[in-house]
Protein backbone atom coordinates (compact mmCIF):
# COMPACT_ATOMS: atom_id res chain seq x y z
CA UNK A 1 0.00 0.00 0.00
CA UNK A 2 1.86 3.26 -0.73
CA UNK A 3 -0.57 6.40 0.11
CA UNK A 4 -0.97 10.07 -1.95
CA UNK A 5 -2.51 13.49 -1.25
CA UNK A 6 -4.62 14.72 -3.96
CA UNK A 7 -4.98 18.78 -3.18
CA UNK A 8 -7.65 19.59 -5.96
CA UNK A 9 -7.82 23.23 -7.21
CA UNK A 10 -7.05 24.91 -3.98
CA UNK A 11 -7.00 28.20 -5.67
CA UNK A 12 -7.33 31.87 -5.14
CA UNK A 13 -10.42 31.99 -7.30
CA UNK A 14 -12.08 29.10 -4.86
CA UNK A 15 -11.47 31.03 -1.26
CA UNK A 16 -13.36 34.42 -0.36
CA UNK A 17 -12.35 37.26 -2.97
CA UNK A 18 -12.10 34.86 -5.63
CA UNK A 19 -14.52 34.20 -8.37
CA UNK A 20 -15.89 30.89 -7.95
CA UNK A 21 -15.48 31.08 -4.32
CA UNK A 22 -16.77 27.94 -1.78
CA UNK A 23 -17.42 29.58 1.62
CA UNK A 24 -14.92 28.81 3.99
CA UNK A 25 -12.17 27.66 1.30
CA UNK A 26 -9.94 29.30 3.17
CA UNK A 27 -10.43 27.74 6.01
CA UNK A 28 -9.01 24.20 4.97
CA UNK A 29 -5.31 25.94 4.49
CA UNK A 30 -3.88 25.77 7.50
CA UNK A 31 -5.40 21.82 7.84
CA UNK A 32 -4.08 20.75 4.44
CA UNK A 33 -0.44 22.03 5.49
CA UNK A 34 -0.76 19.84 8.57
CA UNK A 35 -1.32 17.10 6.62
CA UNK A 36 0.85 17.35 3.96
CA UNK A 37 3.93 15.88 6.14
CA UNK A 38 1.89 12.84 7.05
CA UNK A 39 2.01 11.56 3.29
CA UNK A 40 5.44 10.84 1.13
CA UNK A 41 3.18 11.57 -1.97
CA UNK A 42 1.42 15.40 -2.44
CA UNK A 43 0.02 15.69 -5.79
CA UNK A 44 -2.39 18.85 -6.96
CA UNK A 45 -4.43 19.80 -9.37
CA UNK A 46 -5.29 23.58 -11.04
CA UNK A 47 -8.05 24.32 -12.79
CA UNK A 48 -6.64 25.67 -15.43
CA UNK A 49 -9.11 27.65 -18.11
CA UNK A 50 -7.89 29.54 -21.56
CA UNK A 51 -9.34 32.85 -21.33
CA UNK A 52 -12.51 32.17 -23.13
CA UNK A 53 -13.33 28.81 -21.82
CA UNK A 54 -16.66 27.51 -23.02
CA UNK A 55 -17.72 27.02 -19.21
CA UNK A 56 -17.72 30.76 -18.62
CA UNK A 57 -21.00 32.29 -18.91
CA UNK A 58 -19.20 35.84 -20.83
CA UNK A 59 -18.81 33.73 -23.42
CA UNK A 60 -22.24 33.07 -24.29
CA UNK A 61 -24.91 35.66 -25.13
CA UNK A 62 -27.35 36.56 -22.65
CA UNK A 63 -26.20 33.94 -20.33
CA UNK A 64 -25.59 34.04 -16.71
CA UNK A 65 -23.33 32.08 -14.45
CA UNK A 66 -25.76 29.35 -12.50
CA UNK A 67 -27.67 29.01 -15.75
CA UNK A 68 -27.47 25.36 -17.73
CA UNK A 69 -26.47 25.02 -21.10
CA UNK A 70 -25.64 22.32 -23.62
CA UNK A 71 -22.00 22.69 -24.64
CA UNK A 72 -20.86 20.38 -27.37
CA UNK A 73 -23.28 17.80 -26.83
CA UNK A 74 -22.69 17.84 -22.63
CA UNK A 75 -24.89 19.49 -19.57
CA UNK A 76 -22.61 22.80 -18.77
CA UNK A 77 -23.29 24.72 -15.78
CA UNK A 78 -22.04 28.27 -16.69
CA UNK A 79 -19.57 29.97 -14.39
CA UNK A 80 -18.41 33.67 -13.55
CA UNK A 81 -14.77 33.56 -15.55
CA UNK A 82 -12.08 31.72 -12.66
CA UNK A 83 -8.68 30.43 -12.57
CA UNK A 84 -7.57 31.38 -16.55
CA UNK A 85 -4.58 30.22 -16.82
CA UNK A 86 -1.01 32.51 -15.47
CA UNK A 87 -3.44 34.99 -13.08
CA UNK A 88 -3.69 35.46 -9.75
CA UNK A 89 -7.14 33.18 -9.65
CA UNK A 90 -5.26 30.82 -11.10
CA UNK A 91 -2.38 30.37 -8.59
CA UNK A 92 -2.27 28.42 -5.72
CA UNK A 93 -3.99 30.09 -2.70
CA UNK A 94 -2.26 32.68 -0.45
CA UNK A 95 -0.56 30.46 2.53
CA UNK A 96 -1.08 27.54 0.63
CA UNK A 97 2.50 25.08 1.69
CA UNK A 98 3.37 24.00 -2.06
CA UNK A 99 6.95 23.25 -1.82
CA UNK A 100 5.92 19.16 -1.43
CA UNK A 101 4.08 19.25 -4.16
CA UNK A 102 5.66 16.69 -5.93
CA UNK A 103 3.37 16.87 -9.52
CA UNK A 104 0.84 19.20 -10.78
CA UNK A 105 -2.19 18.27 -12.69
CA UNK A 106 -3.82 20.77 -14.84
CA UNK A 107 -7.52 20.34 -16.28
CA UNK A 108 -10.05 22.80 -18.33
CA UNK A 109 -7.13 23.93 -20.74
CA UNK A 110 -9.91 22.92 -23.55
CA UNK A 111 -12.14 25.36 -24.10
CA UNK A 112 -14.76 23.43 -25.71
CA UNK A 113 -15.07 20.87 -22.76
CA UNK A 114 -14.99 21.13 -19.10
CA UNK A 115 -13.37 19.38 -16.62
CA UNK A 116 -14.25 18.45 -13.39
CA UNK A 117 -12.52 15.36 -12.61
CA UNK A 118 -8.57 15.44 -11.57
CA UNK A 119 -8.54 12.19 -13.99
CA UNK A 120 -10.81 13.35 -17.13
CA UNK A 121 -12.59 15.78 -19.26
CA UNK A 122 -16.32 15.60 -18.26
CA UNK A 123 -16.60 14.10 -22.16
CA UNK A 124 -14.24 11.73 -20.45
CA UNK A 125 -12.13 11.92 -24.10
CA UNK A 126 -8.34 13.38 -22.66
CA UNK A 127 -6.98 12.36 -19.56
CA UNK A 128 -4.73 14.49 -17.43
CA UNK A 129 -1.94 11.95 -16.73
CA UNK A 130 -2.89 11.46 -12.89
CA UNK A 131 -3.98 7.70 -13.39
CA UNK A 132 -0.55 7.06 -15.20
CA UNK A 133 1.17 9.02 -12.46
CA UNK A 134 -0.37 7.07 -9.32
CA UNK A 135 0.06 3.78 -11.49
CA UNK A 136 3.36 4.11 -12.80
CA UNK A 137 4.67 5.03 -8.72
CA UNK A 138 2.54 2.37 -7.71
CA UNK A 139 0.25 4.49 -5.66
CA UNK A 140 -3.07 2.39 -4.61
CA UNK A 141 -4.21 4.68 -2.05
CA UNK A 142 -5.76 8.55 -2.84
CA UNK A 143 -6.46 10.67 0.02
CA UNK A 144 -8.43 13.35 -1.49
CA UNK A 145 -8.72 17.35 0.01
CA UNK A 146 -9.31 20.74 -1.81
CA UNK A 147 -11.97 22.58 -3.77
CA UNK A 148 -14.81 22.11 -3.73
CA UNK A 149 -16.96 18.79 -2.35
CA UNK A 150 -19.64 19.21 -5.01
CA UNK A 151 -17.60 19.36 -7.60
CA UNK A 152 -14.08 18.63 -8.78
CA UNK A 153 -13.83 16.79 -5.41
CA UNK A 154 -17.25 14.50 -5.78
CA UNK A 155 -16.18 13.83 -9.76
CA UNK A 156 -12.32 13.17 -9.27
CA UNK A 157 -12.82 10.19 -5.80
CA UNK A 158 -15.77 8.88 -8.05
CA UNK A 159 -13.34 8.45 -11.04
CA UNK A 160 -10.55 7.10 -8.38
CA UNK A 161 -12.85 4.98 -7.04
CA UNK A 162 -13.60 3.75 -10.17
CA UNK A 163 -10.72 3.20 -11.61
CA UNK A 164 -9.70 0.60 -8.63
CA UNK A 165 -7.91 3.26 -5.86
CA UNK A 166 -8.40 2.77 -2.62
CA UNK A 167 -10.38 6.52 -2.16
CA UNK A 168 -10.92 8.37 0.84
CA UNK A 169 -12.13 12.10 1.09
CA UNK A 170 -10.92 13.99 4.01
CA UNK A 171 -14.36 15.91 4.50
CA UNK A 172 -13.08 18.97 7.23
CA UNK A 173 -9.93 19.17 4.22
CA UNK A 174 -13.02 19.78 2.06
CA UNK A 175 -15.55 23.12 1.23
CA UNK A 176 -18.37 22.69 -1.11
CA UNK A 177 -19.78 25.91 -3.33
CA UNK A 178 -23.23 24.82 -2.93
CA UNK A 179 -25.06 26.50 -5.24
CA UNK A 180 -28.10 24.98 -3.48
CA UNK A 181 -28.17 24.21 0.37
CA UNK A 182 -27.18 20.98 0.83
CA UNK A 183 -25.20 20.03 -1.84
CA UNK A 184 -22.54 19.42 -0.02
CA UNK A 185 -24.48 16.37 2.23
CA UNK A 186 -25.71 14.89 -1.42
CA UNK A 187 -21.76 14.81 -2.91
CA UNK A 188 -20.65 12.79 0.49
CA UNK A 189 -23.20 10.39 0.60
CA UNK A 190 -23.21 10.09 -3.14
CA UNK A 191 -19.18 9.49 -2.96
CA UNK A 192 -20.23 7.17 0.23
CA UNK A 193 -22.43 5.10 -2.02
CA UNK A 194 -19.75 4.59 -4.31
CA UNK A 195 -17.17 3.15 -2.34
CA UNK A 196 -15.04 6.09 -1.27
CA UNK A 197 -14.15 6.62 2.32
CA UNK A 198 -14.98 9.55 3.24
CA UNK A 199 -13.43 10.24 6.73
CA UNK A 200 -11.93 13.43 8.95
CA UNK A 201 -8.49 15.02 9.06
CA UNK A 202 -8.13 13.29 12.81
CA UNK A 203 -8.46 9.65 11.76
CA UNK A 204 -5.25 10.08 9.82
CA UNK A 205 -3.11 10.49 12.60
CA UNK A 206 -3.68 7.87 13.69
CA UNK A 207 -2.72 5.39 10.68
C1 LIG B 1 -14.72 23.76 -10.04
C2 LIG B 1 -16.61 24.68 -10.97
C3 LIG B 1 -15.90 25.05 -12.09
C4 LIG B 1 -14.08 23.06 -8.88
C5 LIG B 1 -14.00 24.12 -11.16
O1 LIG B 1 -12.84 23.11 -8.74
O2 LIG B 1 -14.82 22.43 -8.08
N1 LIG B 1 -16.03 24.02 -9.97
N2 LIG B 1 -14.60 24.77 -12.18
ZN1 LIG C 1 -13.42 25.63 -13.74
Amino acid sequence: MKKALLLVDIQNDFVPGGALAAPEGDKIIPLVNRLQPLFQHVLATQDWHPADHGSFAAQHAGRSPGEVIDLHGIRQILWPVHCVQQTHGAAFADGLETRRIEHIFHKGADPRVDSYSAFFDNGRKHSTGLEKYLREHGLTDIYIAGLATDYCIKYSALDAAQLGFNTHVIADACRAVNMQPGDDARAFDEMSKAGVRVIESAELASR
